[in-house]
């Protein structure tokens, strides 16, 4: 017999937590995750395309299973509640910086203004430069995720994903979409850009889980 929603559902909640214990159970002997090691800046990381987004005619997109579906231009967006966090940075080919400092818009208070449905479960990003790439929705709740606009106290260099670029410091770096575009809630999982090519739907940089 099949199981209804609501029993999957429980079982990947279920699922979540387990993963989510087993790597703060790691995090919390060692501040670098296995298999990675500590450079001291950003290296630039993309598909080679940067794309000129003046502030006056950027717009983020907000869409699928949520309640309250936004498009936010610049004005809108800074005016949404701005935090600064400082969170280290995991890139799936093995380098890790520590101490970004962003500042921008938790994505909690993303969520907040949107209100996703109870049948929300993924969310897939897409960006001006044509990458996408996909989390749960969960990942969107941790109190360092944002959508930052500024890194260690200056506008984030568009070769860094300025003028808006999505933080995810508990999943590997590829899963930040850089010139953020479009966010979909959605019930299913998708594959984005890397994740087609072979690269983990989660991501998580504390249980190494970087292939599919
Ligand atoms: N739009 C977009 N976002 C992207 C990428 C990209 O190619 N395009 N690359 C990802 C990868 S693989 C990494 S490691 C980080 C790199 O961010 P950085 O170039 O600021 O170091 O951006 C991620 N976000
Ligand atoms: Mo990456």
């Amino acid at each position: 017999m099949s199981k209804s929603y609501t029993e999957r559902k429980i079982a990947w909640a279920e699922k979540m937590r387990a993963r989510g214990a087993r790597a703060e159970s790691i995090r919390s002997k060692d501040r670098l995750p296995p298999g990675q090691h500590l450079v001291k800046s950003l290296q630039v990381l993309d598909l080679g395309i940067h794309p000129p987004l003046p502030r006056e005619s950027w717009s983020l997109e907000i869409t699928g299973l949520v309640e309250n579906p936004v498009t936010l231009d610049w004005p809108a967006l800074m005016a949404l509640e701005q935090a600064e966090r400082m969170s280290d940075f995991h890139c799936v080919t093995t380098w890790s910086r520590y101490d970004c400092r962003w500042l921008g818009v938790p994505l909690a208070a993303l969520l907040d203004l949107v209100r996703p449905t109870d049948e929300a479960r993924f969310v897939y990003y897409r960006a001006y430069d044509g990458y996408t790439t996909n989390t749960p929705v969960d990942a969107l709740t941790h109190p360092d995720a944002m959508l930052a606009h500024t890194l260690d106290g200056g506008e984030l260099p568009v070769e860094h994903g300025g003028p808006l670029r999505v933080i995810i410091p508990q999943l590997y770096a590829w899963k930040g979409a850089k010139w953020v575009k479009q966010i979909e809630f959605r019930a299913t999982d998708a594959q984005g850009y890397w994740e087609e090519r072979g690269y983990s739907m989660l991501g998580d940089p504390w249980l190494n889980d970087r292939f599919a």
